[in-house]
């Protein structure tokens, strides 16, 4: 394929889930300018930021050598593809079926690994008290009865997934708010899906403080959610992208 075809895909999406340097990766593709590799965006707190919940060396390494090693292999394997290459993250995804057949599996794990991680890094904070906005509260209580619920409903998910993966927050593609565990690096974006909100459920997550305690990492997680974040998504979500 072409990356013409690409190109249609809607670029809207980009900015609230790709961050800040891929929206300039973008941009700079767009403008001609010669396209640079996927690159690792800025975490927006200290390593010891998130301390007691989750700990520094967790977070260092996450970061530094998990989310990165995903980053080079994306770019490894891009390489030999530079049409490809200059695509935003969130198009490789939407699209993977798509893509050369002896490279979907490396863009869907090491694709979607850079990707979960980088929406990771924003949709947690050490600000605590912060909730959903006022409309996203309304949507939550109409979808899931109440905030305890949508807890509730989060941690069952998250326990039940054997093995590594996520549990997601997101919008299915007819609008409807979802919450699911998927395994590994897969994304709701995949399969049309707009995502608020993730819990990584891999043990370099929690493994250093929590050890094999699936639970009280989750418990941890639900004070550093950054429901500002969260609320900003579904709002670009309804804006955007909701289907009128
Ligand atoms: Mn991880």
């Amino acid at each position: 394929m072409t990356d013409r075809d690409f190109y249609r895909l809607d670029f809207e999406h980009i900015s609230k889930d790709v961050g800040r340097h891929a929206a300039l990766r973008v941009a700079a593709c767009l403008e001609g300018a010669e396209c640079t590799a996927h690159l690792l965006p800025e975490l927006p707190f200290a390593y010891d930021a998130l301390e007691p919940h989750i700990d520094t060396e967790t977070v260092q390494l996450h970061y530094e050598k998990h989310h990165k090693s995903y980053v080079d292999k994306l770019n490894q394997t891009l390489a030999p593809y530079p049409q490809l290459q200059r695509l935003p993250l969130e198009s490789l995804l939407r699209g993977l079926s798509e893509l050369p057949p002896d490279i979907q599996w490396e863009v869907r794990n090491f694709g979607g690994g850079h990707f979960n991680h980088s929406m990771l890094w924003q949709v947690l904070t050490p600000k605590r008290h912060a909730k959903p906005s006022d409309r996203l509260t309304q949507e939550l209580n109409l979808r899931f009865g109440e905030s305890a619920l949508l807890k509730r409903i989060l941690t069952r998910k998250s326990l039940s997934l054997f093995g590594s993966g996520y549990t997601w927050l997101y919008v299915d593609p007819t609008g409807v708010l979802k919450v699911e565990a998927l395994p590994n690096q897969d994304c709701p974006l995949s399969t049309g899906g707009t995502p608020l909100f993730l819990i990584d459920l891999w043990e370099h997550a929690y493994y250093l403080r929590y050890h094999h305690e699936r639970e009280r990492y989750l418990e941890a997680l639900w004070g550093l959610i950054n429901w500002e974040e969260v609320s900003e998504r579904w709002e670009h979500w309804q804006t955007r992208i909701a289907p009128s």
